[in-house]
């Protein structure tokens, strides 16, 4: 198996590097889904076509949720979770955390994740008990890139913790509100709290350990997949907010690794109002 890990999670970073000759085309052209911030570019569903056409030749009977096309059963077959730009508004603006993000699962886990951010020429790589890694554009193999282990010692509270959230892009004014009133208690309490626009790049951020911890409702599961294992081969913990972690859940809390235990969260939960979402 493990060796098999190690041939799909080579295969999925070479997708995500070819993806990026599509993306330098900077095809801007907008398509609004939801509203003015659910936003589609060409250049998204260029990239996802491109990633299922290329698994599809490679791996045939495997199975697709893609955010801009195919949505697929969520089965215990390998199943690619494939968010061709996350951060679509930031790619728009050239704000500079957008990435494209590959997870797969098998037996609904996941167990290969690949976050690449074009911009930044960023490569990040996990693959189930091979450990996380950040590399670049010029990768070669799996062990070249540099091991992502967080070792430092855990914040003992939420006053020693620097955040990220999200605000997502739904505009109803019931959970816009319920979201802000989280917000406040985390601005309220927490060390710091910052917002990078796209759900991959923050779990990469705390895989990397630059941030302690991230939180978001309303996440499907195309913006986490890759990240959860980022995230947890680097050390860290995946959860949901005040209860199990579920790739279709719509919310999740993750922590760096590092020293010490994770009491942070208990505080961190304690502030949380849950919002409803309906599962993926
Ligand atoms: C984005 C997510 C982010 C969320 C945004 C948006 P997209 O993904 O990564 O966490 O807050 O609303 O959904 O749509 O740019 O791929």
């Amino acid at each position: 198996m493990q060796s098999e890990i190690q041939t799909l999670l080579l295969f999925a970073i070479q997708l995500c590097l070819k993806s990026k000759e599509i993306i330098s085309k900077n095809n801007k052209q907008i398509e609004t889904k939801e509203n003015v911030t659910d936003l589609v570019t060409l250049t998204d569903k260029a990239v996802e076509d491109y990633i299922i056409t290329e698994i599809k030749k490679k791996y045939p009977h495997h199975l697709f949720i893609g955010e801009e096309s195919l949505r697929q059963e969520f089965t215990d077959q390998p199943t690619w979770i494939i968010d061709p730009i996350d951060g679509t508004t930031n790619f728009v603006h050239s704000f500079p955390y957008f990435c494209v993000s590959i997870g797969l699962c098998i037996n609904k886990e996941p167990i290969v994740g690949v976050v690449f951010n074009p911009l930044q020429n960023q490569l990040f790589y996990a693959g189930k008990n091979l450990g996380c890694y950040l590399s670049n554009d010029q990768f070669k193999d799996i062990g070249d890139g540099k091991k992502l282990f967080s070792t430092g010692d855990l914040p003992t509270s939420l006053s020693h913790t620097l955040v990220l959230t999200e605000y997502g892009a739904s505009k109803q004014q019931d959970i816009l509100q319920l979201k802000l009133d989280n917000i406040k208690r985390v601005i309220d309490t927490a060390r710091g709290i910052r917002s990078v626009g796209s759900a991959a790049m923050s779990m990469a951020l705390i895989a990397q350990g630059v941030a302690d911890l991230y939180y978001e409702y309303g996440t499907h599961c195309w913006d986490i997949c890759a990240g959860v294992v980022l995230v947890r081969e680097s050390g860290g913990i995946v959860e949901g907010v005040n209860s199990e972690f579920g790739l279709m859940k719509r919310n999740l809390v993750c922590m760096r690794g590092g020293n010490g235990d994770y009491k942070v969260l208990k505080e961190f939960n304690s502030l949380m109002v849950h919002i409803d979402y309906p599962s993926d």
